[in-house]
């Protein structure tokens, strides 16, 4: 039985004696009147008043004032606290906030336990509604019937507006070497220093339904969990974005999502309003070349760079910043699929990249990034010929190289999609000491938008208290209420400054709290409240030519054929005109060769600049820019190898080509023409985990054709085997040929040239060196060179 505390007359809550309260009484109720007049009267007055005026105190805000209150009983919301019981608990813990935790205090494990409601209650019966009678009526008292219903007819959220398609994991940074020379911020401040994070990649245009492998920008969001906030590194799979300023964003997604008349098309660029828009919006040139480009065209978010396409601030603690831009390099590398494949993996697996991400995780292959920083000054900045505020603008790591400050690996998958990857939220304007914003008016559109966005997604302010957003670092201030609210404040001051809570939770001052760095203003004559922006942004071709020249020329052809595919699609032939048009001024080639492709009757004129002398670029090649400039660490590591059987194939040999890619790392998938037990040449007994129908061959990096004619002539006796051989060798894929499957490369018609097809590697005397030679092309780049357009196999 809970303590009864000897009942006193009630103090009220509405007038008071002008006599200082004493704890004459010795109860609870004069006690805390004494202690909160003792609390009130040691702050006679505002003492940091002074401190919020002038410039010194502006750039350097001191820690608010506090005073040690005589007993926790002026703080407390009621006296009555210390009845506790097993649902209110006991008195929260001084200066905690008990609801910053793992997430481990929500996660629920059902094993051994009855179904219950959401109130507790144990369901007596999960099979049949409250009837009155078997054949009577459903009674409206079913609150088992009904709750139930209730919450499954509101199971769903608003998607994300723009990048719904979206899978995630957990994981950590490690820090390489202590960065406090230039930044405060908490994850770099000790070499070997480890952060919590939770990453989600995304398409952008798709619904959340929509497939993984669409032609499109790759979100790259990462939360970082630091002992000094939440940092959300928002960014994507290229460096650079379709417009300069916050103000275009809906004119851009408007375009680019399915047209409000037909909702066609889905998880898709290729159509006439996103053409028509961009070809208006030169400046979209460069975003254009990437999305081009095979980097929209991922093989899995493993293989994909992250940027954070804005110049952003590095702050250290003495105030001092420098700017940055952040950097994520797979250490895999960065390989793409290929058009052809990436259309028909949608078909086959729509799920294609959220798979391979799980089962990567799952097989304990984890991913894994170093974060790159390209730090470099202001004064620095003043003298690159571009403006580094404008986000369609990079800055080549020829001129500003990255520097290598930590990796990042992903080592757990989510437990539940929805409370996970569903209800996170990634905002921009979650930054921590030590990490500040660039003037980029495209930043400054998203520092709004994130947040406000989470409003209607998410149920209203308190998203930050669900546990996917919650951070590790405690959380103390003076927000109340909202829907869903979690925490249960203690005591009565829900403001500052004040005196009833002691002064707390106090401000934390420039020494520990986020201080914006005080950056200097242009001179006054150059201040005016405008709409416009600056000279440089108007050079919209220059690091378009960049890029598209930078490409190698299997990279270039691949920008050529998607420019090609994508106009194709477009209705209007004024809108493909006016894209060539603007392409000129990047690559009259590529414009030429559209004009061509696309059966223009002539070649359009290009299109005005809007800056027809642009700066000198101090960089006109960076081979950095091409995806075979990180090949990556050559692992064949989650690469996923089908080795084709039947009855009748000789398994000998193909049990140790499986053997040693399983212990390099790869995974090894016998398919046959139906999945299940079948006999090979020897008698051994194989099960076949997949068939040739439901894992077509370019869901795989590679594949292995067997020896043994009984096994072959029954492979070749199905069609799926020729697509599956024709499939691998189109899009560059490594293949290991065994024997009498040679026939299987004639049936499908793949040229054999011995010796000029490193990925083609046909088993004649010393197998253990071409299984080597094959394992050598799995962890490469792609086969672009057998590459033809159209293609002849
Ligand atoms: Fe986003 N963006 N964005 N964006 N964005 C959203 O926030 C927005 C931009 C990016 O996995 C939304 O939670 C504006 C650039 C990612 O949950 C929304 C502008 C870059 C994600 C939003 C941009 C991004 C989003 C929709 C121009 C690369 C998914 C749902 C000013 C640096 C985050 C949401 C996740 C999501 C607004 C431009 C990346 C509507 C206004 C540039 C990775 O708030």
């Amino acid at each position: 039985m809970p303590n009864r505390r000897k009942t006193t007359r009630a103090t009220p809550t509405d007038s008071g004696p002008a006599g200082s309260p004493t704890a004459a009484n010795a109860d609870g109720i004069s006690q805390k009147a004494a202690d909160t007049q003792a609390l009130a009267a040691s702050i006679p007055f505002n003492t940091t008043k002074p401190q919020e005026h002038g410039l010194q105190n502006a750039l350097a805000p001191g820690e608010g004032d506090t005073v040690v209150a005589p007993s926790r009983l002026p703080s407390g919301s009621t006296l009555t606290e210390i009845n506790g019981n097993d649902k209110a608990g006991s008195v929260a813990v001084e200066g905690l906030n008990a609801s910053i935790d793992t997430l481990d205090r929500v996660r629920v494990d059902s094993a051994g336990r009855p179904l219950t409601t959401n109130q507790g209650t144990l369901i007596s019966d999960n099979q049949n509604s409250l009837k009155d009678g078997l054949r009577g009526p459903v009674l409206l008292e079913d609150f088992v019937l009904r709750e139930k219903i209730t919450h499954f007819d509101h199971e769903r959220i608003p998607e994300r507006i723009v990048h719904a398609r979206g899978s995630a994991a957990h994981g950590f940074f490690e820090c390489y070497d202590a960065l406090s020379d230039i930044t405060a911020a908490a994850p770099f401040q000790a070499a070997g220093k480890v952060t919590p994070v939770f990453v989600r990649f995304s398409t952008v245009a798709g619904e959340r339904g929509s497939k993984d492998t669409a032609r499109d920008v790759r979100g790259f969001a990462v939360k970082f969990y630091t002992d000094q906030g939440n940092w959300d590194l928002v960014g994507n799979n290229m460096p650079v974005f379709f417009i300069q300023d916050a103000m275009k964003f809906p004119d851009l997604i408007h375009a680019v999502k399915p047209e409000p008349h037909h909702g066609m098309p889905q998880a898709a660029s290729a159509h006439d309003t996103f053409w028509d828009f961009v070809s208006l919006m030169p400046e979209s040139t460069h975003m254009l070349m990437w999305q081009m480009s095979d980097r929209a065209i991922p093989r899995s978010y493993r293989t994909m760079q992250g940027f954070g396409v804005h110049t952003f601030r590095l702050v250290n603690a003495a105030g001092e910043s420098v700017f940055c831009k952040f950097h994520w390099n797979p250490t895999a590398g960065t390989h793409s699929l290929v058009w052809d494949e990436a259309v028909k993996i949608s078909g086959a697996d729509p799920d294609f990249h959220r798979r391979d991400l799980w089962e990567a995780i799952e097989a304990g292959a984890y991913p894994e990034w170093e974060l790159c920083l390209q730090v470099f000054t202001e004064d620095e900045a003043e003298r690159f010929s571009f403006d580094i505020l404008d986000a369609t603008k990079i800055i080549p790591e020829e001129l500003v190289p990255l520097r290598p400050v930590g990796r990042m690996v992903l080592n757990r998958n989510p437990d539940n999609f929805f409370a996970e990857t569903e209800q996170v939220a990634f905002c921009t304007s979650n930054v921590v000491p030590g990490i500040d914003f660039s003037n980029d008016p495209l930043l400054a559109g998203r520092i709004h938008s994130y947040v406000d966005t989470q409003l209607s997604r998410l149920g209203g302010p308190n998203f930050h208290e669900l546990p996917i957003n919650a951070p590790l670092a405690q959380v103390h201030n003076n927000q109340r209420d909202g829907m869903h609210r979690q925490a249960i404040p203690r005591g009565r001051v829900a403001y500052e400054p004040n005196s009833l809570g002691g002064g707390c939770p106090f401000q934390a001052g420039a020494a520990h709290g986020f201080v914006s760095v005080p950056a200097r203003l242009r001179a006054r004559e150059e201040q005016a409240k405008v709409r416009g922006k600056p000279e440089a942004f108007a050079d919209h071709y220059t690091q378009a030519t960049l890029f598209y020249d930078s490409q190698s020329p299997a990279e270039q052809a691949h920008i050529a054929a998607a420019f090609r595919f994508e106009l194709s699609k477009v209705t209007v032939p004024a809108v493909r005109e006016r894209v060539v048009a603007s392409l000129r001024n990047a690559s009259e080639s590529l414009a030429r060769q559209l004009a061509t492709e696309l059966g223009m009757p002539s070649l359009p004129d290009a299109l005005p600049k809007a800056l027809e002398q642009p700066a000198e670029p101090e960089v006109r090649l960076s081979p950095a820019l091409s995806l075979l400039a990180r090949p990556g660490d050559g692992a064949v590591t989650a690469r996923k190898v089908a080795v084709l059987v039947a009855a009748g194939v000789n398994w000998a040999p193909l049990a140790g080509v499986r053997d040693r890619l399983t212990q390099a790392g790869a995974v090894v998938r016998l398919v046959a023409p139906f999945i299940g037990l079948l006999r090979s040449a020897e008698g051994t007994e194989l099960d076949a985990e997949a068939s040739l129908e439901n894992e077509p061959g370019f869901l795989f990096d590679a594949i292995v054709l067997p020896d043994g004619q009984d096994g072959v002539d029954a492979l070749a006796a199905n069609a799926h085997t020729m697509d599956f051989v024709r499939d691998t060798y189109r899009h560059g894929k490594p293949l290991l040929v065994f024997g009498a499957g040679t026939g299987l490369l004639a049936a499908a018609g793949v040229p054999q040239q011995p010796g000029q097809d490193p990925a083609l590697v046909i088993v004649q005397d010393d197998a253990p060196g071409a299984v080597a030679a094959f394992m050598q092309a799995l962890g490469a780049p792609r086969r672009f060179e057998r590459e033809t357009d159209p293609p002849q196999v």
